[in-house]
């Protein structure tokens, strides 16, 4: 039943500090910055700077590999015991970096089968790598998904890289939102909590959100993440207005009623590492080479 499904749900999650209001008061969430490349073109991204999917524009990071996240990890893990999550976010697309994404995972699992994993992507590659992502064991996928019609589509999005062919515009932004709808629905029903993150963009998708917190719902994610967009210097978006927190949480309060609503999102970097309201990332990384030899 429903109510059995959201118990399951709240078992998975609780110690989740994205996924839980409470949670997050109490652990922290660690991001293995292992996924540098990306198969489409946000206008809103600088791609000099980490995923604004799931991530503060503006901040670069270390990128690093599979063997060296596990050792960060270790680091990391010995400092906060409160460490609850692994998250993949970036600075480009988790499964367009499929193999590191994966190694990271599978080496960390293996000594740590109490941690939560997660991932965040632009869905491109979702219909592809879900059967795989739900053999890992992977519970909480969090896909940004900005609009149902590929018009607007190709406002925000220039390009779209799939099986080895480029696509632009309408078509590109497209087959994007095709397979964002077929992978939500294959992971829910698989029984992955999934989040919706939506970019709020003035005068180009706001008027479309609530159609897509409901289209989310209809699929069977979890929640939507509404995040203001915040114009990242040397994007296509750099001179739009910024979404006001008033603005992003009079659309929040109007889509509760379909969904849950995330309201404490920091708009974290691809490597940050501590509670969501804290960012241990630069202690982290400043002394990690002298850490790990
Ligand atoms: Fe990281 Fe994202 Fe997992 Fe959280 S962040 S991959 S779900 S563990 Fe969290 Fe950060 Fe907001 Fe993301 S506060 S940007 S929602
Ligand atoms: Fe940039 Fe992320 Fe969009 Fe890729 S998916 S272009 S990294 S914002």
């Amino acid at each position: 039943s429903n109510s059995n499904q959201s118990t399951n749900h709240w078992e998975q999650t609780r110690r989740h500090p994205c996924y839980s209001m409470e949670a997050h008061y109490k652990y922290a969430r660690m991001h293995l910055p292992v996924a540098p490349k990306c198969n489409i073109a946000c206008n809103y991204c600088n791609r000099k700077y980490d995923c604004v999917n799931e991530s503060r524009p503006g901040v670069t990071s270390e990128v690093l590999t599979p063997v060296s996240a596990e050792q960060k990890f270790i680091v990391v893990k010995e400092k906060i015991p409160n460490l609850s999550v692994v998250g993949i976010a970036g600075p480009g697309d988790a499964l367009a970096n499929w193999e590191n994404t994966c190694e990271a995972i599978e080496r960390i699992k293996q000594s740590n089968p109490e941690m939560i994993f997660c991932l965040s992507t632009n869905g491109l590659l979702l219909p592809h790598y879900a059967p795989e992502i739900v053999e890992l064991g992977i519970k909480h996928v969090t896909v940004t998904m900005n609009t149902l019609n590929p018009d607007t589509g190709a406002k925000i999005y220039r390009h779209v890289h799939y099986q080895g062919k480029k696509y632009e515009g309408t078509v590109g932004a497209g087959i994007l939102l095709e397979n964002q709808l077929t992978g939500i629905q294959y992971l829910a029903h698989q029984g992955v909590l999934v989040k919706v993150n939506i970019v709020m963009i003035k005068d180009i998708n706001d008027s479309e959100i609530p159609a897509v917190v409901k289209k989310a719902k209809q699929l069977g994610a979890f929640m939507t993440n509404i995040m203001p967009l915040i114009p990242a210097e040397g994007s296509v978006f750099a001179n739009l207005p910024p979404t006001s927190i008033k603005e992003l949480n009079q659309m929040r309060d109007r889509c509760q009623i379909d969904l849950h609503q995330m309201r404490h999102c920091k708009q974290c970097r691809a490597d940050a590492v501590g509670m969501l309201s804290e960012d241990r990332s630069q202690e982290f990384y400043a002394g990690v080479d002298s850490l790990i030899k």
